[in-house]
């Protein structure tokens, strides 16, 4: 059979980038066969190279809240770059985001620019450290916080996807001041705290976890690590580059009534351009270079073309209803799935937050990064394939949310439905 010009291109991709992706997880290592190819997407659309349409709940992993394409966030990028792509020096317009960032999330006072969410995570440990003059880090397994070299210890994402938690090429050393609780468990976060507290610098998670597939905090779970924190004089990090802007206008911190010392953003934030931030209490933020002795810096930092995308996203989602919308479309879609889970003779549970969400297989419940690692990832891989057969292009991997935008439309998400009603009917 004559191959696809997906496949074509997958073939050429090959000889000259690593795997042929420029990220892990878009080489469907973990659901078999070769990646799509992805021409242009409008909506809640994409479309291949081959030119079949989808239906598409990856949404970039996160920044299309709005759907692909909007036509004015095209227009504010368009009219940004008449006026050159980048300066490498203070514009207005990120005072603006810097204002708006701020006023939408109250917990942060001061906020840096960055190109991307692992910049934000790497830079708010290391400022962690530099205010608190601690050294250890605490994270979660199975929470991903970018490519950052002490925080690829147990990670989600990609990397629970190779089953490779730890990354090569990272140092005992560097790593030898990370320590990894369990999502959900408030006993051993103050284990950790009663043996070292004094040296914790900082508790970096996912408030609501995306990278393990969807994880919902335990009531009471995200209070209990915000006491012991502040009990001990550790900050807390809230890394809402997922989350944020994603779960409510002021993200899980919004939604779930926490005051965190630190917070990064990234993918809604820049719109679908490459643009992230972490932010904070003033104290700490003023440690940061050019102020204090905490060094970060980044060329593309608040790059014009991507605060204009990012401006206007954050514009057009900040109005009544949208929430409410898209919170009516994730339940119809869940809605849905569990009336065609019933069918379905296996093992299998969803978990969804708002316009997030996952479908585990092999396990009756996922509550944290241990159950979510005992998930049945081939026949994740069959409903995957089967869903792309019919049409509807979800995440390729069982460690990864799912998400609904703004631009799904009833048709597209009764569509989705049936489409696993019949992918159900034949797993089982
Ligand atoms: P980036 O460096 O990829 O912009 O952001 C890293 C990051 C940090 N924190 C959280 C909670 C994240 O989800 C991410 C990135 N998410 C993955 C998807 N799970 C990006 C997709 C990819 O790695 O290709």
């Amino acid at each position: 059979m004559s191959k696809t010009l997906s496949q074509q291109l997958f073939t050429r991709a090959t000889q000259r980038i690593p795997g042929g992706v420029n990220s892990p997880v878009r080489a469907w290592k973990a659901v078999g066969g070769d990646p799509l190819f992805i021409q242009r997407a409008r909506g809640s659309n994409v479309w291949d190279a081959d030119g079949r349409q989808y239906i598409d709940y990856i949404g970039s992993w996160g920044p299309m809240i709005l759907g692909h394409a909007h036509p004015k966030v095209l227009t504010a990028i368009h009219e940004a770059m008449r006026d050159g792509t980048s300066f490498g020096a203070p514009t207005a317009r990120e005072i603006e985001m810097a204002e708006v960032i701020c006023a939408a999330l109250p917990s942060i006072e001061m906020v840096r620019l960055v190109s991307s969410g692992t910049e934000a995570t790497m830079a708010a440990i290391r400022l962690a450290r530099g205010f608190t003059g601690r050294p250890k880090i605490l994270k979660f397994d199975g929470c991903y916080h970018g490519h950052v070299d002490s925080l690829l210890v147990r990670a989600g994402s990609g990397a629970a996807t190779f089953g490779v938690p730890d990354s090569a090429g990272i140092p005992e050393a560097i790593v030898s001041n990370t320590m990894v609780a369990g999502f959900n468990d408030l006993n051993m976060v103050a284990r950790y705290f009663e043996a070292e507290g004094k040296n914790i610098a900082a508790v970096i998670l996912e408030p609501v976890v995306g990278n393990m597939g969807v994880l919902v905090p335990r009531a009471g779970f995200l209070d209990g690590v915000r006491a012991l924190t502040r009990q001990h004089g550790a900050l807390l990090i809230f890394d809402e580059v997922m989350t944020g802007f994603r779960l409510s206008y002021g993200g899980a911190q919004q939604c779930y009534g926490i005051d965190p010392d630190m917070t990064c953003l990234g993918k809604i934030v820049g719109g679908g351009m490459p643009l992230a931030a972490f932010g904070g209490k003033r104290p700490i933020m003023e440690k940061l270079a050019p102020l204090g002795p905490v060094y970060q810096a980044g060329t593309l930092s608040g790059n014009p073309l991507a605060v204009a995308a990012g401006l206007k996203t954050l514009e057009l989602i900040n109005k009544g209803g949208v929430y409410e919308q898209l919170e009516n479309s994730s339940a119809r879609l869940e809605a849905g799935l569990r009336e065609a889970l019933a069918v379905y003779r296996g093992k299998a549970c969803l978990n969804r937050v708002g316009s997030m969400w996952t479908l585990f297989f092999g396990v009756a419940a996922v509550s944290d990064a241990a159950t979510s690692r005992q998930c049945d990832t081939e026949t994740f891989g069959r409903w995957f394939r089967g869903m792309l057969e019919r049409g509807v292009y979800l995440p390729p991997s069982q460690f990864e949310a799912a998400f609904v935008s703004l631009a799904h439309s009833d048709s597209d998400i009764d569509e989705t439905v049936q489409a696993a009603r019949e992918v159900l009917a034949q797993l089982a």
